[in-house]
Parts: structure tokens; sequence; C-alpha cells
């Protein structure tokens, strides 16, 4: 029991793998279970034994097939808003979560889903997966920072592209373009996502955390400004047992084993 009515939470040997549980509607996203989604990250950080998280989506076709549409249709234009808000805080907040977040993405990920996907830290993708941005067909733009990590990610004339066609795109070509880290097949999925998680976690972990803040703040900030955190933060990290460790043990020529002090 994960005490969640739209999400699942597995928990094991470091890895805690949510799963967003609304197979019937293609596990679209509406008010309930962002607000889920926004105590489970909080959770998530306060938990010790969780050290990198997984999202998928429930069932073998969708990962997040957007945000509901029948929750959307009779918004007003406040309701909209707030609605974008809420959303946009929560996903910022899983882009910003102390620990990485591998997206495995196995199936639709479209609109709302596209967007969760993208403000994990690494996406794997199922062969089978589908990405898209298809707002305009709806009469609106993305409301969950669609517009931003897209450019972000893949350059700002593929967004374009996918954001004024509202076309979808297979694995293949979201790997290609760098939307997707990794495809796999379908049954490889989650072991694949679990791989990854287990290879992060036998690095430092506060030097992996560094390393995502310091592309989290890097990105948004002129190039000076963003190597100049990286050298505060790379300075901060010889005040940790696990520089002395992974230092130590090259030189004794073992494997580092960190402490994550
Ligand atoms: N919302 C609600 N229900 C959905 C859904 C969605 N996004 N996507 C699928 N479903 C439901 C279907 O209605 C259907 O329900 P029943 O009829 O069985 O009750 C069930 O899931 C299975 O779907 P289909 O029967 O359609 O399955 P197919 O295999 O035929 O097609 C599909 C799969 C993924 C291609 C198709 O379902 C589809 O096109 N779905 C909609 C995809 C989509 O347009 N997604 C983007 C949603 S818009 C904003 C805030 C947020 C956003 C924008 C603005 N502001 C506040 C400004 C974000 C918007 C979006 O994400």
């Amino acid at each position: 029991m994960s005490g969640y009515e739209n999400l699942l939470l597995e928990k094991e040997g470091g890895i805690a793998v949510v799963t967003i549980n609304r197979p019937k509607a293609l596990n679209a996203l509406n008010a309930a279970t962002i607000n889920e989604l926004d105590k489970i990250a909080s959770q998530l950080v306060a938990d010790d034994e969780v050290k990198v998280v997984i999202l998928t989506g429930a069932g073998d076709k969708a990962f997040v097939a957007g945000a509901d549409i029948t929750y959307m249709q009779s918004m007003t234009a406040m309701d909209g808003r707030n609605w974008a808000k809420l959303a946009q805080a929560v996903f910022n907040k899983i882009e910003n979560l102390p620990k990485p977040v591998i997206a495995a993405v196995n199936g639709y990920a479209l609109g709302g889903g596209n967007e969760i996907a993208m403000a994990c830290d690494i996406r794997i993708a199922s062969e089978n997966a589908k990405f898209g941005q298809p707002e305009v067909s709806l009469g609106i733009p993305p409301g969950f920072a669609g517009t931003q990590r897209l450019p972000r990610l893949v350059g700002k004339g593929r967004a374009k592209e996918l954001l004024f066609t509202g076309d979808m795109i297979d694995a293949a070509e979201a790997y290609r373009i760098g939307l997707a880290n990794k495809v796999v097949a379908p049954e490889e999925l989650i072991n694949a996502a679990k791989a990854m998680a287990n290879k992060i976690m036998s690095r430092a972990p506060i030097a992996v955390q560094v390393c995502k803040s310091c592309v989290n703040e890097g990105l948004d900030v002129d190039l000076e400004s963003g190597v100049a955190y990286e050298a505060e933060v790379f300075g901060l990290c010889f005040a940790t047992a696990d520089q002395k460790e992974g230092m130590t043990a090259f030189i004794e020529k073992r494997k580092p084993n960190f402490s994550g002090k």
C-alpha cells in the first residue's frame, strides 16, 4: 500500500519506483494526481533510504498521455492559469529533487506526459514509446513548461517543429534528437532504469547531487555565473569524506567505498 490513490510506490535497494497509476485514462494527469506527485516528491526527499527515483506509468501502453483532457475541458482562464502554475511547481520540484530521477517511458508520453518526463534528469524509453506535444490540436499551448524544457533539451528548431505540428515521434527519433537517453526493449525497460540507477548509486552521492545542481543552476544563467557556481561547489566537495575516499582508492588501486558523507 502506497497510501496514494493514483500512484504506486515500490522501494528496494535504494531505488524508489513511482508508477503513475490511472491506466484506464492512459495515466493522464488530473489535479489529484498532480497533488499526489507533490506529496510523494516531499516524501522521497525526506526518505534517507531512497537514493535514486524511477518514474514510470502503469500498463504497457502509456507512460502519461498528457494532462487529463476531461478535467481541462471546462476550465476558465483563471482555472487554466492556476492549473498550469500548480503543475509547473510540482514539475520544478521533481527537476530539483536532490536525488537523481530517471523516467522509464513505457509508451505514450504526450503533452503533460512529455513535460513530466522532461522534468526528470534522464529518460530511458522502451521501443514502443511515443513522444509529442499535441496541445495545438486541442487549441492550447503546452502549459507545464514544455515550451521551455523542450528547446533546452533538443534545440530551438526541433522544439518548434514538435510544438507547431503536434507530431508524435517514436523512440528512435526521440533518441536521435536527444530527448531519450537510451532505447530498450519494453521488457527490459525497468531493468535498464534500475541498472542505470545502480551505477549512479555506486558513485559518490554528494558529487552526483552537486553535478545535478550545477547543470540545473548553470543552464539558466550566463556561462560566467555557471562556472563560478561550479568552482564554489567543487571546492566544497573537498570537505567530504567521499573526496578523500575516492582519491585514496584511486591511488591504492582499489574500488572506492563511498559513505555519502
Ligand atoms: N486525458 C484524458 N483521457 C485520456 C487522455 C487524456 N490526455 N488520453 C487518453 N485518454 C483516455 C481516452 O479518452 C480513453 O478513455 P475511454 O474512452 O476508454 O474512457 C482511454 O484513455 C484510452 O484512449 P484511446 O481509446 O484514445 O486509445 P488509443 O490507443 O485509440 O489512442 C492516444 C491513444 C494516446 C493516441 C489517444 O488516447 C490520444 O490522442 N490521447 C490524447 C493525447 C493528448 O492530446 N495529450 C495531450 C493532452 S493535453 C495547460 C496545462 C496543461 C497542458 C496545457 C495547457 N494550461 C493550464 C494552460 C497540457 C496539456 C496536455 O497534456
